[in-house]
C-alpha cells in the first residue's frame, strides 16, 4: 500500500484549483487533463533587443494539454455537458477549438463532432481532431458559416453545443487572470490577446473583474459576459483591473470597422473570424477597461511570431503572435504608459502550424555527411 501523503503537490487541472470560483459544484468529477498553470515568462530579450520602456511578460497557452488556451473553456464545457447526460459535444472550429473538443471528447467518453471549413485550418489542429477521434465535417465554406450551422444543429440534435456561446467555456477560460494576478502579486496594467470570435478577450474582463470583486450587474443571467455563470468570493486578490488591447488580422477585423466582414482572409487562420459571437460583450469589455482595438497586417504578424522564436525560444502559432505585433504597434504609437506591466496572452503553440513557420524560416543546409562540410557551416555561422 503506498503510506498517506501529508501534502499533494500534484496539479489536477483549473476546475480542481479553482472549483469555488467556478460553476461546478463541489462533488462534480472534472473532466481535465491538466489544463492551465501555464508559464509567464519575462521577456528580458526582446525588452532589451526592442529597447521596451514597458515590463514585458506572456502568458504561454501553447503549454496547455492541446496546445491552446482553448483546453480552459473544455475542461468546464465538457465537466458540465457530462453532469448534464450529455452523449456527443459539437462546435464549429478555426481548428484550436475542435482539438480541444476533440481532446476532452476522448477523456470523457463523448462523442465529438467538429465542423472546420475545408482548406482553412492548420494541419496540426487536423491531426489532433482526427487523432482523437472526432467526427470531422469539412465545410465548403467558413468559420462563420460554420458557427451558424451549429448553432441551429445544437437546438435540433442531442448534443452540446461547446463553442463561446456556451457560458461554461468563458468561465474555465477567465482563469487566466486569475493566473496572472496571482504570478504578478496584482492585475498588469495592460493586458494584449488577439481577438477572432472574441469570447476570449469576453472571459479575460470577467476573469479580471472577478479578481478585482467588481460584480456589478454581472451575476445575473441577462449578463452579456456570464450570463448569470460569474462566481464571487470574498477574497479579492487585486486592487485594479488592466486595460484590454484587442489585435486582429487586417483582413478579419470587424472590430476596428465596426462592421461584420463576410470574407475574413488572414495568414492566421485560427482567427480568420468575420462575425464574432461575443460581439457585444467584446466591446462592452473593451470600453469598460479604457482598452482599444488594432489592426495588424500578416507581415506584422509572422514578424512578431518569428522574432519571438528567434529571441526569446517561444514557439507560437500566427494568431497569437497578433498580441505581440499589435503591442509593438501600439507602443510604436506612444499609446502606452513608458514603465506599465504589460501581458500578452500567447494562445496557441507553434507546432500547430508547421507549414507557415517552415515557409517564414530558413531553409536547412544539405551537405555530404563529412566533418569537413559541417565544420565549415560552423565556422561560417558561429557569428
Ligand atoms: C490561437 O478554434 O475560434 O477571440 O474555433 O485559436 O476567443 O475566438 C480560435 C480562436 C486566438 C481567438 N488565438 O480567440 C477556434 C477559434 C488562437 C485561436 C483565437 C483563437 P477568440
Amino acid at each position: 500500500m503506498t503510506p498517506k501523503q501529508p501534502f499533494s503537490l500534484h496539479y489536477t487541472g483549473l476546475i480542481d484549483k479553482y472549483r469555488e470560483r467556478l460553476p461546478i459544484a463541489p462533488g462534480v468529477p472534472a473532466v481535465s487533463l491538466g489544463e492551465g498553470g501555464t508559464p509567464l515568462v519575462k521577456l528580458h530579450n526582446l525588452i532589451q533587443f526592442l529597447a521596451l520602456e514597458i515590463d514585458l511578460y506572456v502568458k504561454y497557452e501553447g503549454a496547455n494539454p492541446t496546445g491552446s488556451f482553448k483546453d480552459r473553456g473544455m475542461t468546464v464545457a465538457v465537466t458540465q455537458a457530462v453532469d448534464e447526460g450529455s452523449r456527443a459535444i459539437i462546435c464549429a472550429s478555426t481548428g484550436n477549438t475542435s482539438a480541444a473538443a476533440a481532446a476532452y471528447a476522448a477523456r470523457a467518453g463523448l462523442t465529438a463532432f467538429v465542423i472546420i471549413p475545408e482548406g482553412n485550418i492548420a494541419l496540426g489542429k487536423l491531426a489532433q481532431a482526427m487523432m482523437h477521434g472526432a467526427k470531422v465535417i469539412q465545410i465548403k465554406g467558413n468559420f462563420d458559416q460554420g458557427m451558424a450551422l451549429v448553432k441551429s444543429l445544437a437546438d435540433a440534435a442531442p448534443v452540446t453545443l461547446v463553442n463561446s456561446v456556451n457560458p461554461f467555456r468563458l468561465q474555465g477560460q477567465k482563469t487566466i487572470a486569475f493566473e496572472v494576478v496571482e504570478a504578478l502579486g496584482r492585475a498588469p496594467d495592460y493586458h494584449c490577446l488577439p481577438v477572432g470570435n472574441a469570447g476570449n478577450i469576453t472571459a479575460h474582463w470577467i476573469g479580471y473583474c472577478e479578481a478585482a470583486g467588481v460584480p456589478g450587474e454581472r451575476t445575473t443571467a441577462a449578463c452579456a459576459y456570464c450570463k448569470g455563470q460569474c462566481r464571487f468570493v470574498s477574497d479579492r486578490l487585486t486592487e485594479k483591473r488592466p486595460v484590454l488591447l484587442g489585435y486582429q488580422a487586417e483582413g478579419a477585423a470587424p472590430f476596428l470597422s465596426n462592421a461584420f466582414v463576410d470574407n475574413p482572409e488572414t495568414v492566421a487562420t485560427a482567427i480568420r473570424i468575420g462575425r464574432p459571437q461575443s460581439w457585444e460583450s467584446a466591446w462592452t469589455a473593451s470600453r469598460e477597461s479604457g482598452g482599444w482595438f488594432t489592426g495588424v497586417s500578416d507581415e506584422q504578424i509572422l514578424h512578431a511570431q518569428k522574432m519571438l522564436a528567434e529571441k526569446e525560444g517561444i514557439f507560437c502559432e500566427p494568431a497569437s503572435a497578433a498580441s505581440i505585433a499589435g503591442l509593438l504597434v501600439d507602443l510604436e504609437q506612444g499609446r502606452l504608459i513608458p514603465g506599465s506591466t504589460v501581458v500578452c496572452t500567447v494562445t496557441g503553440h507553434g507546432l500547430k502550424d508547421p507549414d507557415t513557420a517552415i515557409s517564414s524560416s530558413a531553409k536547412p543546409m544539405t551537405v555530404a555527411a563529412e566533418e569537413g562540410a559541417v565544420k565549415a557551416i560552423i565556422l561560417d555561422n558561429i557569428g
